[in-house]
């Protein structure tokens, strides 16, 4: 059943703000509810280069990021009955124990089942898996799929179709659901409605395509990087600003653009200065401002209360609000019907050497998504 150690290449995070080194790590078998995973490939997403910047208040050293990936099961625990061995896998940072508060509630898709552990990355029984010469490496998000083989607990991996390329639906692991579920699942947008979405990388560009496949009227994309604005366009965006090129602030340009405001916004940045303009572009009296972005430890978002006394509503999207076990193989399903694409999210391919490339490569703003094949 668990099988022995396995030799993995993982690229390892020994202390913040250093790159990434390519290891080879002591890989444990899955434990009890436990699952060891063959990654084949992982995305790289700014949620990655948050964590290793230092800014993240969770962030723990020496680790294995990554939380975008696809895999094939290798091994399983005792007692782990919902996947096999040669099942292909999409890890979740966001579990669905189906049996905590959280699940049950029916509310939200914050299973809190394990989070206390892998928030300080550990497994549940509070040790991890990872190891180099006896020195414990720590978990990330309860995934670390920059690593050639990952252990997760059974109830934070969702079971996919192998028809699905993993090398592409692995970005359904976090940016893709996370743009499209904030829009479809979070704000609920209708047909006609009017959107702004702030921040056009890979969740902004996700929500793009959530907000095309509502039917929105209008979907105004916000950047300060006009490389990205092409792609928006072909994905459905029907204006794209530049907030630099006006002299006044970008919330009184949107809503003298829309009669008032819109409907919707989002944030996907993570720039608590740019959700206040989110939130101030709503229409008076019901626009909703969905924050994804994820700011740094200490930051703390303001506005004027009348802003809410006013109507506007300011909340927020984790995981596109998606329940990764029920939810996430349908997103696969329709992806392989056609309903939206992946591929023109990946402008960069590579090995886990090219690693720090590819953190180089999203600083710079020359990538989408970079997804690493091992
Ligand atoms: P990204 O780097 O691909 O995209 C960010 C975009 O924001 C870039 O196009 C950049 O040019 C633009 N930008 C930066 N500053 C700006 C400004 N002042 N005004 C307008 N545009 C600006 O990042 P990503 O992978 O799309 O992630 C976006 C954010 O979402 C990050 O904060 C990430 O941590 C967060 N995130 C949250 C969740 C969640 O579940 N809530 C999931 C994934 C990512
Ligand atoms: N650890 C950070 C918060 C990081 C955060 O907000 N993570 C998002 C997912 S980002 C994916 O790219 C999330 O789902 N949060 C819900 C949760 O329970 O972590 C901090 O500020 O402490
Ligand atoms: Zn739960
Ligand atoms: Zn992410």
């Amino acid at each position: 059943m668990s099988g022995n150690i396995i030799k993995s290449k993982a690229a390892v995070a020994w202390a913040a703000g250093q790159p990434l080194s390519i290891e080879e790590v002591d890989v444990m078998p899955p434990q009890k509810g436990e699952v060891r995973v063959r990654i084949l490939a992982s995305g790289v997403c700014h949620t990655d280069a948050f964590t290793l910047s230092g800014d993240d208040p969770e962030g723990i050293f020496p680790a294995i990021l990554g939380h975008e990936g696809g895999g094939i099961v290798e091994s399983i625990g005792e007692g782990v009955t919902s996947v096999a061995v040669g099942d292909h896998v999409i890890p979740l940072y966001t579990p669905e124990c189906g049996e905590c508060k959280f699940c049950k509630s029916g509310k939200t898709n914050l299973c809190q089942k394990i989070r206390e552990t892998q928030g300080k990355g550990l497994m549940p029984d509070g040790t991890t898996r990872f190891s180099i010469n006896g020195q414990p490496i720590y978990h990330y998000m309860g995934c670390s799929t920059f690593s050639e083989y990952t252990v997760l607990p059974e109830i934070s991996l969702a079971k996919v179709n192998k028809k699905a390329p993993l090398e592409e639906v692995c970005l359904l692991g976090c940016g893709v659901t996370t743009g499209m579920g904030a829009v479809m699942n979070t704000a609920k947008v209708q047909e006609g409605d009017t959107v702004a979405i702030f921040g056009i990388g890979g969740i902004g560009l996700s929500a793009v395509i959530g907000a095309t496949m509502a039917k929105a009227s209008r979907i105004i994309a916000i950047d300060i990087n006009e490389s990205k604005f092409d792609l928006a366009r072909q994905l459905g965006a029907t204006d794209c600003i530049n907030p630099k090129n006006y002299d006044k602030p970008i919330q009184e340009v949107i809503v003298e653009l829309t009669d008032g405001g819109v409907d919707f916004s989002f944030e996907c940045i993570g720039n608590v200065d740019v959700m206040r303009s989110a939130l101030e572009c709503c229409h008076k009296g019901w626009g909703e401002s969905v924050i994804i972005g994820v700011a740094g430890a200490g930051q703390e978002i303001s506005t004027r209360p009348f802003q809410l006394v006013t109507g506007r509503v300011w909340r927020g999207s984790a995981f596109g609000g998606v329940k990764g076990r029920t939810e996430l193989p349908e997103y696969v399903e329709r992806y392989l019907k056609g309903e939206f694409k992946l591929d023109h999210f990946i402008t960069h391919t590579m090995g886990l050497e090219g690693i720090n490339d590819a953190f180089d490569l999203m600083h710079e703003g020359k990538s989408i998504r970079t997804v690493i094949h091992f």
